[in-house]
């Protein structure tokens, strides 16, 4: 009997294992995964954190109403480093976990490797801010940006630098990165003959002393200095560039329009003029995505919207594609008219997003303000 007993007893114990480990299992099946990739760590972890955020805040939304296709949403965070070959290993890891497609990443030089490996796993990848061209010239079906290109970037300076400063000289630098260089070369080809470019140089991303190549540049009778970078660089170039005595204003990119920057450089900062797009405080759609952003996170940075649309239009994608196959949601955003917090999106066959305007801010009184948009008179 007592026998009968203990073995009854282990049926009941193995049972309640089996149901408990077939639960789990079945627990796990229940979640849609998406990846968020970026610099989550070291100097420009400021913009990865920022697009972390944009991204959970969409996700949050969405489960709140009950997932999608019934399913709650799993975020998957992935930290690259800014680093190409961590950008590589996180993709690897991302498509691995199953993920139904991505958010990120940050940096073109981490975005365009990392679509290789989304594209052979045919996942959708949605980058809310790599801007280099080359990102959407690949031919791949999958990748998308919420973002505009660094030739309609460079344009848009060139354009303030020529008929609105009126300049004939400037010094250029560059951070020798995809982005960097890449944004630098897009504004000295739109300079074309109309203005000299008197010096031009790469300096090493991770560097905290630029004095020599400034020292260089100095002298040189350029009325601009133009950066193609990211702020940690851009922060301390102006500084140091007034330490020397150099007294140009600094024109540079999206890379650097963040309050990082104003830390950095101080009152050096004055007066740098900056393009990105127009002042989303001014979008009646954007209205409800500040306000949840700022009660859950605070002041967003530039990306943090364009993060929290391109989540939205990836979850949205796989409700029309009633899928988590990848070519299936890649369709669906390819024919969708998203209203999103930025307005309107919609991308044309090489993922680029359609619209994408830039305008020139100014940094004034220790914050960014909106200051030229092309075609108009400066505010
Ligand atoms: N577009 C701003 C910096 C990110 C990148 O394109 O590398």
């Amino acid at each position: 009997m007592k026998n009968r007993g203990t073995a009854l007893c282990l049926v009941a114990i193995f049972l309640i294992l089996s149901a408990t480990l077939l639960f789990s299992c079945a627990k796990k099946e229940e979640t849609i995964k998406i990846g968020v990739a970026g610099p989550m760590t070291g100097d420009q972890s400021k913009m990865g954190i920022d697009i972390k955020n944009g991204t959970e805040l969409a996700v949050k939304e969405w489960n709140q109403k009950g997932g999608v296709l019934g399913k709650k949403i799993e975020l998957l965070v992935e930290d690259d480093q800014h680093d190409p070959k961590q950008a590589v290993s996180v993709a690897n890891k991302l498509v691995n976990a199953g993920a139904a497609g991505i958010i990120g990443h940050f940096n073109s030089s981490a975005s365009i490797p990392a679509s290789s490996v989304y594209s052979r796993a045919k996942i959708p990848m949605i980058t809310p801010a790599s801007t280099n061209p080359q990102l959407t010239e690949q031919g791949f079906t999958n990748v998308f940006r919420i973002c505009g290109r660094d030739d309609q970037q460079g344009l848009a300076a060139a354009t303030f630098v020529t008929e609105v400063l009126k300049l004939k000289k400037v010094s250029v630098l560059h951070d020798k990165t995809t982005y960097g260089q890449g944004l630098a070369d897009e504004f000295v080809k739109a300079l074309g003959n109309r203005v000299e470019v008197v010096y031009y140089n790469g300096i090493i991303q991770g560097d905290k002393d630029f004095r020599a190549v400034l020292t260089a540049l100095k002298g040189k009778g350029a009325e601009l200095l133009y950066f193609g970078g990211i702020y940690p660089e851009g922060g301390l170039i102006i500084k140091q560039a007034r330490e020397l005595g150099i007294n140009i204003p600094l024109m540079s990119g999206d890379g650097v329009i963040d309050p990082k920057f104003i830390e950095i450089a101080g009152t050096a900062s004055e007066g740098s003029y900056l393009t990105f797009s127009p002042d989303t405080k001014n979008l009646p759609s954007a209205k409800g995505f500040l306000s949840s952003y700022s009660s859950g996170y605070g002041e967003p940075g530039p990306y943090s919207i364009y993060a929290y649309d391109a989540a939205n239009v990836l979850l949205h994608a796989i409700d029309t594609a009633k899928s988590t196959g990848g070519p299936a949601i890649s369709k669906a955003i390819h024919e969708m008219k998203h209203t999103g917090a930025l307005g309107g999106l919609q991308w044309d066959a090489k993922g680029d997003i359609l619209q994408s305007p830039y305008v020139v801010w100014i940094t004034r009184n220790g914050k960014f303000e909106e200051y030229w948009k092309p075609g108009e008179a400066i505010q």
